[in-house]
């Protein structure tokens, strides 16, 4: 008997720590599932299931808890053996995955700062570890691990709430061949924050890389960039924002995941050049002018700055000032040039920048996904793992903040409809006894923002319609339109007339994780996302083959008059596509919570732990689960897993399958009110039962083991 697992086993049940389980709670409320969180976070086990959910609250602060015997520990052990542990479910997944053939996701959710990039990278680094070892699976394995470092340089920033805050969604695709090694994957990416790159609010930064690339860059390469090493030089980084340490080591390691994941070294100069392009950008001067009639235009200084900008694009000085300072207008039948005043021009050329970056990192994960398609067509087993930015309330949110807050709403959704309603559908389903248990379906906010009618296609309206539009027309028709909806609020109502939080160009939206004012202005142009046909035009006359591929519309051969999607509508599609996506595998959740709003550990802010719990919904999760059964499995599994249990079904069963569980089952010290039958599975209703039957298993697959050796020691 493994002693060692017999001990571990009881201390999971030791309540000096709290419960594993918030099933196991004796009371259920809030403020039961609250206390047993701060008690177990205290103890420094930040893992509590609720059922196969896992809750994580961040430790901010590094435990020896991802060791190699850590995971090894966990390999191949269920659910309830052990501490919970993030291990426990990644491995549960990658043996259905492996075993039984089940296509499998984690979800997870949380708000900013939470943990969800940790946590997925708690599960890749779990899968790695257990995987085959062969040359090819390691290279495979190299390259997943490293698109992270890659793509959070990229992709990453510090916020307020978090100082390495993905300001992307990542869908990440694991594919394995049919002996679970991991053999490639595919990554989708969710809409960049791409504002930041020309500005930051104070306190936060511009995304990593550019800070690595400053103050970690060798000489050389700043020399060849045209760069110096103090980021106070550069106007899109803001000037009271740091570079540091880690920065410096930073920029060392991503030259080396582009190198693993398979970037070609001249490409990596590309990457470099257009970096530095997009900071010499930003220093871009320019002047107002005045033509003989009086008409105002403007023109880009002939400086040191814009010859640099025109050497690293490799694109003529003229292209440029064509670029930025004139719009071309295209109709049916001609094409008309206009100049742009100085406001025009400096936004055109912030324009130029967002989407040279947003294009770059857009080509960087499709070079990534390039590396890691996978060769051979043989059929393969997916693990999904979604890490998307968590909901964020600022001081000001815009058109960005609405975005991600949406996301987040629709993973709710996923998570009410597969754990509350589906779950709450089987018992009727199954043919059993069930009292329905209330909670709140975000469903309607869902349906406020991306439906037909919803707040997203009044944007697309406002958008396309001709005349005047503006932001204060798109939130006129909202105010129209919305002022009935239970979670729309805003000052042209008369209720909140007098509330002043808010202002006449703002609306609130009375979200699942809570309320947030969102301010127009930007949103029709951030939606629209439109980008001056000369700008195009001018950047594919380029002589880097790289920006000259990232603006492939500008090639006049393409010439194209179709007006693109906008943003919201292309992130509403990806979203819906995300959702079919996860809803054909096996959901494994991650609930982040975070502790404390200072970045700090051993602080547990009970108020704002509350908060999360209340609207995770995880007293409902808990009432349903614990009204409910805690585990259910079909017939025939379970049998297969338990038949060692009783004379009657070891070695084998003949009869019906539900026949031999009922068999099974009812021969063992289990009283009978904690399991029912339904139509094909069998439930059971506390995870003690199932803590005992494996136990039980455990003894009798050891007695069998010793019967056999004693047979084979006579036999000799
Ligand atoms: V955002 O929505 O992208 O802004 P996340 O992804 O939820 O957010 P993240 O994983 O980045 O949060 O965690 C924030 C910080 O908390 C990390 O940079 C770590 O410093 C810290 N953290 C999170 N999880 C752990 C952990 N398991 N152990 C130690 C952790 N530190
Ligand atoms: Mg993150």
């Amino acid at each position: 008997m493994d002693n060692d697992n017999q001990e571990i086993h009881e201390s999971i049940l030791d309540d000096t720590t709290g419960v594993p389980d918030l099933i196991l709670l004796d009371e259920v409320s809030d403020n039961a599932i609250l206390f047993n969180l701060q008690q177990r976070y205290y103890d420094n086990q930040i893992y509590t299931y609720i059922g196969n959910v896992v809750i994580s609250v961040n430790p901010y602060q590094k435990l020896p808890i991802y060791t190699s015997e850590t995971i090894l520990n966990y390999r191949g052990k269920s659910l309830y053996e052990l501490q919970p542990h993030i291990y426990a479910i990644a491995d549960n997944a990658y043996r259905a995955l492996r075993d039984r053939d089940e296509d499998q996701c984690v979800i997870i959710s949380g708000e900013s700062g939470s943990g969800k990039t940790e946590a997925s990278k708690v599960v890749m680094q779990y899968i790695a570890a257990v995987s085959g070892k062969s040359k090819d699976v390691e290279l495979v394995k190299e390259q997943l691990l490293q698109t992270n470092p890659l793509l959070e340089a990229f992709g990453n920033a510090k916020t307020h709430r978090n100082n390495n805050s993905s300001r992307f969604g990542k869908y990440m695709d694991i594919e394995f061949d049919f002996k679970g090694d991991p053999v490639g994957g595919v990554i989708t990416n969710y809409l960049l924050e791409k504002s930041r790159v020309v500005s930051q609010a104070d306190g936060e930064r511009n995304f990593h890389i550019f800070y690595q690339l400053l103050v970690g860059a060798s000489e050389q390469i700043l020399d060849d960039l045209y760069l110096t090493d103090d980021i106070r030089d550069y106007n899109y980084i803001n000037p009271y924002s740091v570079a540091t340490e880690i920065d410096e080591n930073d920029f060392t390691e991503t030259l080396q995941a582009m190198e693993i994941v398979g970037f070609q070294s001249i490409e990596v100069k590309y990457v470099l050049q257009l970096l530095a392009a997009i900071l010499h950008i930003g220093n871009l001067q320019l002047s107002e002018k005045e033509d003989e009639s009086g008409n105002e235009f403007s023109e880009i200084n002939l400086n040191r700055d814009l010859q640099i900008v025109s050497k690293l694009t490799n694109c003529k000085i003229s292209q440029f000032q064509y670029a930025i300072t004139q719009k071309l207008v295209e109709t049916k039948y001609e094409q008309v040039t206009t100049s742009l005043t100085i406001a025009q021009a400096r936004y055109a050329r912030d324009a130029l920048a967002k989407a040279i970056y947003s294009r770059l990192f857009s080509w960087i994960v499709d070079k990534v996904n390039e590396s890691l398609t996978v060769k051979e067509t043989a059929t393969r087993k997916v693990m999904g793992v979604l890490d998307i930015y968590g909901f964020e309330i600022f001081q000001n949110n815009s058109f960005e903040q609405f975005i991600i807050n949406y996301c987040n709403e629709k993973l709710q959704q996923i998570f009410i409809e597969m754990t509350l309603k589906l779950e709450q559908e089987e018992y009727v389903n199954e043919g059993m006894p069930w009292t329905h248990i209330d909670y709140f379906n975000n469903k309607i906010i869902c349906d406020l923002i991306e439906k037909n009618n919803g707040i997203l296609s009044m944007l697309d309206e406002e958008c396309i319609r001709p005349g005047k539009v503006s932001d204060k027309t798109f939130l006129d028709k909202l105010n129209n339109r919305c002022s009935k909806h239970p979670h729309y609020q805003s000052k042209s109502m008369k209720e909140f007339s007098r509330d002043s939080t808010l202002d006449r160009e703002s609306f609130r939206l009375v979200h699942y994780a809570g309320n947030v004012t969102y301010n127009v202005n930007g949103f029709i142009d951030k939606n629209n996302d439109n980008l001056h046909r000369n700008i195009s035009q001018a950047m594919y006359t380029s002589g880097n083959p790289l920006l000259q591929f990232l603006f492939i519309e500008g090639n006049p051969k393409l010439a194209s008059r179709k007006r693109p999607p906008t943003s919201g509508s292309q992130f509403k599609k990806s979203v819906a596509q995300l959702m079919v996506n996860l809803l054909a595998k096996t959901p494994n959740y991650i609930r982040c919570i975070k502790p404390n709003d200072k970045q700090i550990p051993e602080d547990f802010d009970i108020s704002i732990v509350r908060h999360q719990i209340q609207y995770l919904g995880l007293l409902e999760n808990v009432r349903v689960r614990r009204a409910g059964y805690a585990f259910r499995q079909t017939y025939a599994k379970i049998l297969y897993r338990y038949k060692m249990l009783s004379m009657a079904t070891w070695p084998r069963w003949e009869g019906d399958t539900k026949a031999g569980v009922q068999e099974m089952i009812e021969s063992l010290p289990i009283e009978p009110n904690e399991y029912a039958y339904g139509k094909t599975k069998l439930f059971i209703r506390n995870p003690r039962t199932l803590f005992n039957m494996e136990e039980w298993r455990r003894m009798r697959l050891y007695d069998l083991a010793t019967e056999i050796q004693a047979k084979f020691r006579g036999f000799y």
